[in-house]
């Protein structure tokens, strides 16, 4: 029934972006009830349990309702006025930039931010701040997706071509993704695709939701997607199976990646990664023989310390099978926050500035330097990736100012994190709750959420989209841009940064224009009118917007200067951390339906709390009867960061030399405290999905 009343606007937390529509209620708890929309293609009204039930964090009685300082009689958190609280944070960053110089001053964002949020953090780090040491979560996310297809295409976009797409081609190979509990609501692409006869096949060490959907399901043993990968390319070589003539027309660098697979026998590949021989060759056939087919990553072989060259492997497999840049057919990266892909273009990442345009690109900088009215040689340079910046707070870098984030349940090796967060000088934390990691800052600042205020968002698709304000905020809370305007006000900045969301955007448009992320033709008025719009969507003339953006890339040509994709020489290396005597078991982490991220938000949520009320290790029966352990017990999981505790949960769905633990929870069953933070040494992405552990009783 059609519902004037209620607000057109998009979920708060991941990549899908589900369309849903909010009607207030007029009441405390809570004050916003969620309403079907119907008429966004994505989702098509279908929404997960944190969709529906996200109204409730927007309840006074779990989110924060004014701003919090630290007093230094009592130690605590007390309550303050906003005046009081934003004259501290300038004053706490100001004396650190005075005493340690600008580099001192870090700043750490997030994915889930709006692209004016992104954007406008970014400017406030390199002009307000003057500081190089801004990065964000996305690091932790699909950084080495974004890494692997810049190499290969020369543009990251995480999917090339609409999900809409999915159920069209003729076989998914969908390697390290769990998205039956992920983003419920897609699944539906995978199901049609079985429907109209796809091959499905899903790359994971569990027999997850998403596994059993498969018509094929690979286990291999975590961090070992490379060799998986390689041995799958050695095998479309053997057999006769690469497009020869595709290989010719559009890549370059097929003799050096050829050879890498060559050396990647079968039976080798299937020592490494427990993989049988036969079940590699059936996935060949099952994806050659389809008439198109696609390669979807998400953070399996992304999140290792290889993972950059994981996805180059997936990546070459598509190019050397003509399985790239035509229609039906590519290799995606099923990109994971709420603006993951917009959030990672607008200039919040280390080495770069808006428009997905390069930091130490002399034209990007003269470009972007223009935009904001400096001159190109005030701009810092690029700054450390986000673990390196946790690693050196209260060492090089002395205060912080941290939006959107919850690193102390988040971050690899977190209890060392959490060390370093609170031995500095100054920490102003901007959240909507009271996180684990606001708790220990010297000023918390509570911001509106999604729901009231406006803002864009590009899902995983590319597709920007407008988040309407539907209800209004709490008396008490400001938005993240009224924040950053204060704050640029009170550290002489008066100028340049807007509190007002399309005036951000208008400026973002000019600042992305030419650049490969380029917003210049999409407006708010159009995303309103089109469902969203795809970039790049290049705007034809000052304050124009008539391009038709693009959903589908890389058809004509990629984005190299040549226009051809590069294959990109690769070969399997283990995890940073093996295991051996005194470590013997895999530890890889990930998530449940009911949870979301850190748990800042979904833990507030009664009903997902009754649904997924903590931690646990998931281990396969034969490890729990060796350990002695019966279904509930506690284990303690050993590594050599630290210890954490959890109920054990039994099943066969696990392969016996490996367990699993999800990551949402703080305490004694916090996962991140064994995580080992080895980086890629490309894309600076900690391996958080493979380490060394051994299993204790609890
Ligand atoms: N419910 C829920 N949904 C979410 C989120 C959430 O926190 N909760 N977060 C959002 C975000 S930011 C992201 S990034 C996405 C993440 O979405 P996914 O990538 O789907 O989530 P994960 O559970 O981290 O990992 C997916 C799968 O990788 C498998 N895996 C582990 N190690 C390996 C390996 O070495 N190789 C392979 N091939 N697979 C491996 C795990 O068993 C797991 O089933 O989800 C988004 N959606
Ligand atoms: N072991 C392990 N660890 C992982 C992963 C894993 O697979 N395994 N995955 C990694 C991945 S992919 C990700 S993306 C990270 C995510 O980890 P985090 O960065 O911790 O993500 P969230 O929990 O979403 O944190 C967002 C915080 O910002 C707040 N917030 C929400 N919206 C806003 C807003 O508009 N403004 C402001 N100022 N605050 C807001 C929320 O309340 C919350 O406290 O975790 C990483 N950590
Ligand atoms: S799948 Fe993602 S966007 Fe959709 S309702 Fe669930 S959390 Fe929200
Ligand atoms: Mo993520």
């Amino acid at each position: 029934m059609p519902d004037a009343t209620a607000v057109p606007t998009h979920c708060p937390y991941c990549a899908l972006q589900c369309g849903m529509k909010l009607r207030p209620t007029g009441a405390a708890e809570p004050p916003a009830e969620v309403v079907e929309r119907t008429d966004f293609p994505v989702n098509r009204g279908a929404l997960c349990g944190k969709g529906r039930t996200a109204p409730s964090v927007l309840s006074s009685r779990v989110r924060l309702t004014g701003p919090l300082v630290r007093r230094p009689d009592s130690g605590a958190l007390e309550p303050a006025s906003w005046e009081e609280a934003l004259s501290a944070v300038a004053e706490g960053l100001r004396r650190t930039r005075a005493d340690h110089g600008p580099d001192a001053v870090g700043v750490f964002g997030g994915g889930g931010l709006t692209n004016e949020k992104a954007y406008a953090l970014g400017k406030f780090a390199r002009l307000v701040l003057a500081t190089s040491q801004i990065d964000y979560n996305g690091r932790f996310c699909m950084s080495s997706a974004a890494a692997a297809h810049q190499r290969a295409f020369g543009l990251d976009r995480g999917l090339p071509f609409p999900l809409e797409d999915v159920p069209r081609t003729g076989c998914v190979i969908l390697v390290g993704s769990n998205l039956a509990e992920t983003m419920p609501p897609a699944l539906r692409y995978l199901t049609e695709l079985r429907e109209n006869g796809g091959k499905l096949i899903v790359v994971d060490p569990r027999r997850t939701r998403t596994a059993e959907q498969a018509d094929l399901h690979l286990a291999p043993r975590p961090g070992t997607d490379l060799a998986l990968a390689l041995g799958l390319l050695h095998l479309v070589v053997a057999e006769g199976r690469v497009d020869e003539a595709f290989v010719a027309e559009r890549t370059t660098g097929w003799e050096a990646a050829r050879a890498g697979a060559m050396a990647h026998w079968p039976e080798h590949v299937e020592r490494i990664t427990g993989v049988p021989v036969p079940l590699l060759r059936e996935a060949v056939a099952l994806f050659c023989d389809a008439p198109s087919g696609m390669v979807l990553t998400a953070r399996g072989p992304e999140q290792q310390s290889k993972g950059t060259d994981t996805v180059g492997a997936w990546i070459n497999l598509c190019l050397a099978t003509g399985r790239a840049g035509r229609p039906l057919s590519g290799y995606g990266c099923l990109t994971g926050q709420g603006n993951g892909q917009g959030g990672r273009e607008h200039g919040q990442k280390a080495d770069q500035l808006p428009g997905y345009r390069k930091l130490d690109d002399p034209a990007a900088r003269a470009h972007v330097a223009g935009v904001w009215g400096v001159a190109p040689e005030t701009l810092p340079g690029p700054g450390r990736s986000a673990y390196e910046l946790l690693d050196a707070l209260g060492g090089e870098v002395r205060s912080l100012l941290l939006m959107g984030s919850n690193p102390v349940v988040s971050a690899p090796r977190a209890a060392h994190v959490e060390d370093r967060l609170r031995s500095l000088d100054f920490l102003a934390v901007a959240d909507v709750v009271l996180s684990e990691t606001a708790a220990l800052a010297d000023v918390v600042l509570p911001v509106t959420q999604w729901a009231e205020e406006t803002g864009t968002m590009t899902n995983l698709e590319g597709r920007v989209l407008l988040r309407r304000r539907a209800l209004d905020p709490p008396a008490g809370v400001r938005t993240d841009l009224e924040v950053l305007h204060a704050l640029a006000a009170l550290l002489g900045w008066e100028k340049g940064f807007p509190a007002d969301p399309e005036e951000v955007f208008e400026e973002l448009r000019r600042a992305s224009a030419g650049g490969p992320a380029d917003y210049s033709g999409i407006s708010y008025r159009r995303i309103e009118e089109e469902q969203g719009v795809f970039w790049p969507c290049p705007g034809t003339g000052p304050g124009e917007d008539d391009h038709a953006g693009t959903p589908r890339l890389f058809l004509d040509r990629f984005a190299t200067a040549d226009g051809r994709a590069r294959f990109v020489p690769v070969t399997h290396r283990p995890p940073a951390e093996e295991t051996d005597a005194d470590y013997p078991v895999v530890l890889t982490t990930g998530r449940v339906v009911a949870q979301y991220q850190s748990g800042a938000q979904t833990r507030r949520v009664a009903e997902l709390n009754a649904a997924a009320p903590g931690p646990f290790v998931e281990l396969h029966p034969r490890l729990a009867e060796r350990l002695g352990v019966a279904e509930g017990e506690p284990v303690a999981v050993v590594s050599r960061r630290g210890r954490a505790v959890a109920p054990a949960r039994i099943t066969g769905a696990i392969r016996p030399d490996t367990v699993f633990m999800p990551f949402h929870w703080y305490g004694e069953g916090r996962a991140n405290t064994l995580v080992n933070p080895a980086l890629d040494p490309v894309s600076r992405m900690p391996e958080f999905k493979v380490c060394a552990v051994r299993l204790e009783r609890g």
